[in-house]
């Protein structure tokens, strides 16, 4: 049983402004692969080299494989006790906000509603000409790459290395890590920027950092407390905390 702070506790008040940052290690106990994990790997590239607009340039069908693969993966599998807790302490607090890097999904499928995407979605694809957006699915394939109704090539609504994250929901994001009181970081290596940058802004308007994650990063020298394990285990174990208050 996990014993948490009641330097932590005493902070989780019912009107206290939460933020929650998560990256693919929360969905690590849904069977879906990280990037940099021991298998975080897909037929030994690296997700620099496939998450790229230059290697779809270069190789577009490789890159739809890779998307088309991970597209199954999220399809077979579904939210853990970890994506359910966060959504259970979205209706217990007032100011709760919640920022993903993930393109799976999945805190949808769990039942959370404020949702900052962002780096996009997988189940989504975008029309390289025209921007028109479609479900996944919804594509017309031909020779395994699929076309826009416009006769280009529909490519992942996702964010790139490179590529900007979306304005509108990235200045959301900013906003409300700056003016949290508390900061969690789940399940994110915290090495892809901007959203790596998102704890040191929330700490330097004064808020409260707690990453959970079975590793350390190069985030835990920061923070207030370091919760060491699976986001599965720890956070329907807080909010059963939170709930014997
Ligand atoms: C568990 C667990 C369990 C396991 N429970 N935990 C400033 C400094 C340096 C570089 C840059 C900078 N600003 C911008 C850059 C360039 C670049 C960047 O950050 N590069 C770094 C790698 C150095 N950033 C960008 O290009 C971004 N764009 C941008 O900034 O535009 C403006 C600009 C452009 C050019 C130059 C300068 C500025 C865009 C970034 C887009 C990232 N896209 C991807 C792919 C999305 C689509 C897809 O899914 O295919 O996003 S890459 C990939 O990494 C994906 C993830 O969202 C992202 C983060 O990964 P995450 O979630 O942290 O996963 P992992 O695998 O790394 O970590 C998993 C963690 O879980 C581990 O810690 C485990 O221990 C843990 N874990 N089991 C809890 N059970
Ligand atoms: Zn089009």
């Amino acid at each position: 049983m996990h014993n948490f702070s009641s330097n932590l506790l005493s902070r989780l008040k019912p009107d206290a402004r939460i933020v929650v940052l998560t990256g693919a290690g929360i969905s690590a106990e849904s069977s879906l692969a990280t990037f940099r994990g021991p298998d975080g790997w897909w037929k030994s590239y690296r997700p620099e080299e496939l998450a790229t607009p230059a290697a779809f340039e270069r190789d577009p069908q490789l890159v739809w494989e890779w998307y088309n693969f991970r597209r199954n993966k999220v399809r077979e599998h579904a939210p853990n006790p970890g994506h359910l807790a966060l959504a259970q302490m979205e209706k217990r607090f007032r100011h709760f906000t919640l920022i993903t890097q993930n393109v799976d999904g999945y805190h949808h499928r769990a039942g959370s509603r404020t949702i900052l995407e962002l780096h996009g979605n997988i189940m989504k694809s975008r029309c390289r000409q025209c921007g028109q957006e479609c479900e996944a699915g919804a594509e017309n394939w031909r020779e395994q790459l699929p076309y826009c109704k416009c006769g280009a090539l529909y490519r992942p609504g996702v964010v790139w290395f490179g590529e900007s994250l979306p304005l509108p929901i990235l200045q959301d994001a900013c906003r409300v890590a700056e003016t949290c009181e508390i900061f969690f970081s789940i399940g994110t290596s915290s090495v892809v920027y901007p959203a790596a940058a998102l704890p040191a802004q929330a700490a330097a308007q004064g808020a409260y950092i707690v990453e959970i994650n079975p590793e350390e990063t190069p985030l835990t020298s920061r923070v207030d407390e370091f919760l060491q394990g699976k986001s599965g285990e720890i956070l329907p174990a807080l909010i059963n905390r939170i709930q014997q208050e």
